[in-house]
């Protein structure tokens, strides 16, 4: 079977996926693209073999030519065409974050379990990197015994010109709050942020760098060192601790180059290049579930637990206050597929 797709927001993620799901992975094609900048659709779909662009998202995910939806719009956005692909009962790919507010997001923990069935998968492809993978699979094995330290490095070169200050925590560290509750298999209880000197080459209104810490349920301690502006790279590190060894990434060329008296390789330009083959993984992985009407991945319950960790962030922000952080129950839904399991299906 052909998952046929359409494409709400056809910026630069979504044109990258559009490129994955029509070049690199299989099973599915494009059917049907959307954007406000409707000029901006049209030229995508032109350039496709059976896409047609289309005025809204509504109409997009009413349309019988699209099975699944795949939402790359700004991140205020994302409810509402999450919540309409749940009402129309198909199954949506939905880049983070789920929703820009706790409130948001427990409307589709809501509609998701009314419905019965997971429909939603959230865009934390980090869970789907050979790297992370194998962080994780280090840390289960009990190599290091209990893990009680995550450093965890999130540096961009640059950031667009849309950037408000408060995406330090929501769009970019949101990554790292996910990622540790995926490596760590536990919740995050309360959140603090310290701002370091500026960087004088972030904008005026930028807070840039912070250090995001967070405790975790089972009493370890991760940092999260966010840069926004450090020209160099797209540089992402990360280093588990625990009770009798380490676990971190490795740098990710496949060669070392030795000359002029140096060594070196290459460092990632941005997170299209450092993490190409997660999101790889991260979609044939979900078009596969979804041809099979499953649902996989990163779920709503993930999506809602990082949005109110960053809601915690973005106060201690603020306060430079501790602030705690309490998820409420977790519904029976997602009770067999959270944290521990990006290849689970149900
Ligand atoms: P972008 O600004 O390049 O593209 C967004 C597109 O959505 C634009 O074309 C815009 O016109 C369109 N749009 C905005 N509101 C819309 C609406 N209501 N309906 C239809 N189209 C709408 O942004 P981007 O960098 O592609 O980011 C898009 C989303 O993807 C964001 O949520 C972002 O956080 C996420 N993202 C995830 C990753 C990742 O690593 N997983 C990387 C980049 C972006
Ligand atoms: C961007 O939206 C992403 O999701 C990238 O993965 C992240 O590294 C970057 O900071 C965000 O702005």
């Amino acid at each position: 079977m052909t998952l046929n797709i359409g494409v709400i927001g056809v910026g630069m993620i979504g044109q990258d996926h559009i490129r994955r799901i029509t070049q690199v992975v299989s099973g599915a094609r494009v059917t049907a693209v959307t954007d406000v900048d409707l000029d901006r659709a049209k030229a995508i779909a032109a350039g496709l073999p059976s896409a047609k662009a289309l005025q809204t998202g509504q109409e997009l995910i009413d349309d019988p030519e699209v099975d699944a939806a795949i939402v790359c719009s700004w991140g205020p956005t994302h409810e509402e065409y999450v919540l309409a692909s749940i009402a129309a009962g198909k199954q949506v790919f939905c880049e983070k974050p789920l929703a820009t507010t706790r409130e948001a997001c427990e409307r589709i923990l809501d509609a998701e379990t009314a419905a019965g069935k997971r429909l939603v998968m959230v865009g934390f492809m980090r869970r789907y990197d050979e790297g992370y993978r194998a962080m994780k699979a280090v840390i289960d094995g009990g190599e290091i015994g209990a893990p009680l330290m995550f450093h965890s490095g999130h540096r961009n070169p640059s950031v667009p010109g849309h950037y408000t200050s408060d995406m330090i925590i929501n769009d970019t560290c949101v990554h790292d709050v996910d990622v540790a509750r995926f490596l760590l298999d536990d919740e995050i209880v309360a959140a603090r942020v310290l701002t370091a000197r500026k960087n004088s080459l972030a904008s005026e209104h930028l807070t840039d760098p912070v250090l995001f810490i967070f405790e975790m349920a089972g009493g370890a301690l991760v940092d999260v060192e966010a840069s926004i502006n450090i020209q160099y790279a797209y540089d992402i590190r990360g280093e588990v601790v625990g009770e009798r060894g380490t676990v971190e990434l490795a740098e990710t060329n496949p060669v070392v180059v030795k000359g002029s008296g140096r060594f070196g390789g290459r460092v990632p330009e941005d997170w299209r290049e450092r993490f190409i083959r997660a999101y790889d993984t991260e979609f044939q992985e979900w078009i596969d579930a979804a041809s099979r009407g499953e649902s996989t991945g990163p779920s709503s319950w993930d999506g809602y637990a990082a949005t109110v960790v960053c809601d915690a962030g973005l106060k201690a922000m603020q306060s430079g206050e501790r602030v705690e952080i309490s998820l409420g129950e977790q519904p029976e839904l997602y009770r067999t597929t959270t944290i521990t399991g990006p290849t689970g299906t149900d």
